[in-house]
């Protein structure tokens, strides 16, 4: 990781609220007309999303991640198109950051975000405004939609029964999990994004699933045990903690003693957890790009504690998005998804090297 970028990062996130106030102000200078369009919530939410903006910039720089912040940069250009917010204030708002930025930091280190902010400008107008489904051709196709169908009228009885009728009826719970939970769970966040559905339908339809995952636990943790270890856990202020879970089940029906710790959890007690329990494997996971300055402060507790030979994992959107990431972040491995995750371990069991 350039340590210059990262030091750019941080400054910015160290002054990300006087930062966002004067990009808002720039903004409201450059087009008094947005006052009278957004009403006096408007400023509010510019404000909000200026913050957010920095707060990808940083992590991008710190990651020195073009391609982080051009993925945000693309996200956000969905997001506020359908919310009646067209690609040009976006591109305004960039150049708001961009100038803003070379007036409050010195010369070069402002140097170094305008780099990422016009790779990102250059881009924007190549960027869709809509979003096609993910629920696309693949196997199960026809059964992802019924049950996004039934989640998504409140029907969480009837999602149950068709989950377990399928799985009595042949269909693996690994298949279940990754062409009906995972494709739905993102379908949902695509709807969400589109501002077709509210976040009380998102709220329902990932508490149901978590509630029917539970269901299938009588049928998946049967396997015989291979004593073995891992324990699985959502970085400090990450709340994404479905994937992760997917991640220790797969573990958990080769017969893994596995430890699931969940969204949000504190560095030393995650480094406490897995020294305690001997494990084998420390999965690792982070949804948003602003947490992965996290991923990499627990990487390097843990790998300042004496006697650690757990192999660290990590996972989670923004390592999708960016292949060398999870190197730079310290990381023994990577998998894109639950079953990469147990296929690369098996691997690595087998005397195969890690990727
Ligand atoms: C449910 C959800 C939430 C819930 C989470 C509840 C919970 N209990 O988990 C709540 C409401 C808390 C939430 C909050 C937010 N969310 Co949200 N959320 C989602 C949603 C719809 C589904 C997540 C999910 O369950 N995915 C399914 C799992 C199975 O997939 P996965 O996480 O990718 O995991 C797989 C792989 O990535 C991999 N993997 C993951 N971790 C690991 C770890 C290891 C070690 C390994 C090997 C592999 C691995 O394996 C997994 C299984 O195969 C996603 C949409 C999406 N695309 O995922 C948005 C999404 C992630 N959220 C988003 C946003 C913006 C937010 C908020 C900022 C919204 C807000 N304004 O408050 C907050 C941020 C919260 C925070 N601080 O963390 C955006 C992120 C966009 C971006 N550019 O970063 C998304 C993509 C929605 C969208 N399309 O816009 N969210």
């Amino acid at each position: 990781m350039q340590s210059s970028d990262k030091e750019v990062g941080r400054r910015i996130n160290a002054e990300r609220d006087s930062l966002a106030e004067a990009i808002t102000a720039r903004q409201y200078e450059l087009q008094p007309e947005l006052a009278s369009r957004y009403g006096p919530a408007g400023r509010e939410k510019c404000l909000q999303d200026a913050r957010y903006h920095l707060s990808y910039l940083a992590e991008a720089l710190s990651a020195s991640s073009p391609a982080l912040f051009a993925a945000y940069v693309s996200w956000a250009k969905v997001m506020l198109a359908t919310r009646g917010v067209p690609a040009s204030d976006l591109a305004q708002n960039l150049e708001c950051i961009r100038e803003v930025l070379e007036r409050s930091l010195p010369g070069e280190t402002s140097a170094r975000a305008r780099k990422f902010i016009e790779a990102g400008l250059k881009r924007l107008p190549e960027f869709p405004a809509e979003l096609p489904t993910l629920i696309d051709d693949g196997p199960h196709r026809q059964l992802a939609e019924n049950y996004l169908g039934l989640l998504l009228r409140g029907e969480r009885q009837l999602a149950a029964r068709l989950v377990l009728d399928s799985v009595d009826a042949g269909v693996s719970p690994k298949d279940i999990y990754l062409h009906v939970f995972q494709r739905t769970q993102r379908e949902i966040g695509r709807l969400w994004q589109m501002n077709k559905i509210s976040v009380a339908h998102e709220h329902y339809c990932t508490a149901s699933t978590q509630f029917i995952m539970a269901q299938l636990y009588p049928r998946i943790f049967r396997t015989e045990r291979v004593d073995r270890t891992m324990v699985a856990t959502s970085v400090a202020g990450e709340l994404h903690e479905l994937g992760i879970r997917m991640v220790a089940d797969f573990f958990e029906m080769e017969g893994w003693d596995t430890y699931y710790l969940g969204a949000n959890t504190p560095a030393a007690s995650v480094v406490q957890a897995a020294t305690e329990r001997k494990a084998e494997v420390l999965g690792i996971s982070a949804t948003m790009t602003f947490h992965l300055h996290a991923v990499e402060e627990l990487i390097t507790l843990a790998r300042k504690t004496a006697g650690w030979e757990t192999k660290i994992m990590v996972g989670g959107y923004p390592f999708h998005l960016e292949p060398d990431l999870w190197r730079q972040l310290g990381a023994d491995l990577y998998a894109a998804d639950a079953q990469q995750a147990i296929s690369l371990i098996n691997q690595l069991n087998a005397g195969g090297s890690a990727q």
